[in-house]
């Protein structure tokens, strides 16, 4: 997501950071290469002239900082400019005074319509709500049951239809009927795609939007189709009125030109972003964290809430007292991993991280899962003695390891170095996340105390 526009943008504020202060030429300059950069990220062109000016006219209105370095100066305008562009608060999702909800998913063909409403309803499930699922899409046999094989997997209830109902119509009116019988408090709405904007699919969701009601209209766009899916966003808000944007595929999407146009372009902000295709790829869109994560300050808001879901905090404080006390040992190491786990792949903690002093040979390093599963193996074929202290592992007992395991003397003596350096990381990382906590909410440059600003 956006790695290519932060590696761009990165490279422009090293090359200010050379600079004692901030002149009319460094910043033309700078700004010309933001500029290119944003396009070349395809962005739309109107978006990023307007940034552009924005940025221009902060900056020279600006007094001399002489606290802050040039690049800090103008991360810091465009940081809260991309926020501007992003939709700043607005991506929360509405609910209606008297349940159930309705939120009707549409879109054109293939953008991710299903898949997006199983993985809303998932999240709805999390954040305390009890949603219901229907299925109106009566074109193509298969889309109902692909549906229901969702609702199943993530445990939702979904209505299921009678036999004399061949409309969309009377599906939708059947299922909210369901949707107060059972006390359910959202009704998610998947409808039909087209290959392109027809009458007879407006006409249909019109129909759909007179009957229900619904508090939001979700727009889903295949985020790799770039402008096209903001020119549809255009079009359908124009037709239909839609409340905001899901995003797909913006795993597959290194440029993010549609998140960054979208909300200037349709005036309806980006809500959520899919990042795969597993129910849990799915985020809430927070355009002050997208703006950090486009200008290499990281998304640590996004991480340690990741990580909180993970990590209980009881176990999290025992961690952190191990590790202040010297006391951690490979067991803990293992547990650890197995934790991170679940936060998702490695490849996408480490995007979460700031691109500046330390964390930044670490976005170097390749993440391998296969490495982490070897790892694991090589601690489970220790005995706990020798998890507990390490010290005791010599020759003869690594050799015993790695023929357990199934490694070699070399992995396992890989993993003890690992084991020694992730000692020394993870007390670093548990200071910063502390000190960050004090400081959510407030992701003021500088301020963040980020080595490299
Ligand atoms: N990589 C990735 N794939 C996705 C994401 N969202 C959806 N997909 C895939 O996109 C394809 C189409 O998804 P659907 O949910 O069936 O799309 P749809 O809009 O319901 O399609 P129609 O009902 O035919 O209009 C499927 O293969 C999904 O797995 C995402 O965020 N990332
Ligand atoms: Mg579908």
């Amino acid at each position: 997501m956006f790695d290519n526009l932060s590696d761009k943008l990165q490279r422009v504020f090293k090359n200010l950071r050379g600079e004692g202060r901030l002149t009319a030429e460094n910043m033309e300059s700078a700004l010309r290469e933001v500029r290119v950069a944003l396009l070349e990220a395809d962005v739309n062109f109107k978006v990023v002239k307007q940034l552009i000016e924005n940025v221009k006219q902060r900056a020279m209105g600006q007094e001399v900082l002489t606290s802050l370095s040039p690049s800090q100066q103008i991360v810091g305008i465009i940081n809260e400019e991309l926020i501007k562009v992003l939709g700043s608060h607005e991506s929360k999702l509405r609910f209606a005074n008297e349940p159930p909800s309705v939120f009707l998913i549409v879109g054109l063909q293939g953008s991710g319509k299903t898949t997006s409403t199983g993985k809303l309803a998932r999240w709805l499930t999390k954040n305390g709500h009890r949603p219901e699922l229907v299925s109106v899409d009566v074109y193509r046999p298969a889309a109902r049951q692909q549906l229901a094989i969702i609702a199943k997997d993530i445990k939702t209830p979904i209505y299921p239809g009678a036999p004399e109902e061949t409309k969309p119509v009377d599906l939708a009116r059947s299922a909210r009927r369901e949707a107060v019988n059972n006390g359910r408090d959202v009704l998610l709405v998947d409808t039909a795609g087209r290959l392109h904007i027809d009458d007879q699919l407006m006409t249909e969701l019109k129909e759909l939007k007179a009957l229900l009601n619904p508090v939001e209209i979700l727009f889903v766009a295949d985020a790799m189709t770039g402008q096209d899916a903001v020119k549809s966003a255009a079009e359908f808000h124009n037709q239909l009125g839609i409340t905001g944007v899901i995003l797909t595929k913006m795993d597959g999407d290194a440029r993010g030109g549609a998140a960054l146009s979208i909300r200037s372009v349709t005036g309806q902000p980006l809500k959520f972003v899919g990042i795969g295709e597993k129910p849990d790829a799915f985020e809430q869109f927070h355009p002050d964290r997208a703006a950090s994560r486009i200008l290499g300050m990281g998304d640590i808001v996004s991480f340690v809430e990741k990580a909180q879901e993970a990590f209980d905090g009881k176990q999290q404080e025992e961690m952190q007292r191990k590790l202040i006390e010297n006391e951690f040992t490979l067991e803990d190491f293992r547990d650890q991993l197995k934790s991170l786990r679940k936060l998702g792949s490695l490849e996408s903690i480490l995007k979460m991280m700031p691109k500046t002093g330390m964390m930044k040979d670490l976005q170097n390093m390749q993440p391998d899962e296969k490495e982490l599963t070897r790892i694991v193996a090589i601690i489970d074929s220790m005995t706990p003695r020798e998890r507990e202290n390490h010290m005791i592992i010599n020759g003869s007992r690594r050799r015993r390891i790695a023929k357990g395991s199934g490694t070699s003397v070399e992995k396992v003596n890989d993993l003890l170095k690992q084991y020694g350096q992730a000692r020394k990381m993870m007390k670093s990382l548990s200071g910063n996340m502390g000190f960050l906590g004090k400081k959510l909410g407030k992701m003021g440059l500088g301020k963040l105390g980020l080595p490299g600003f």
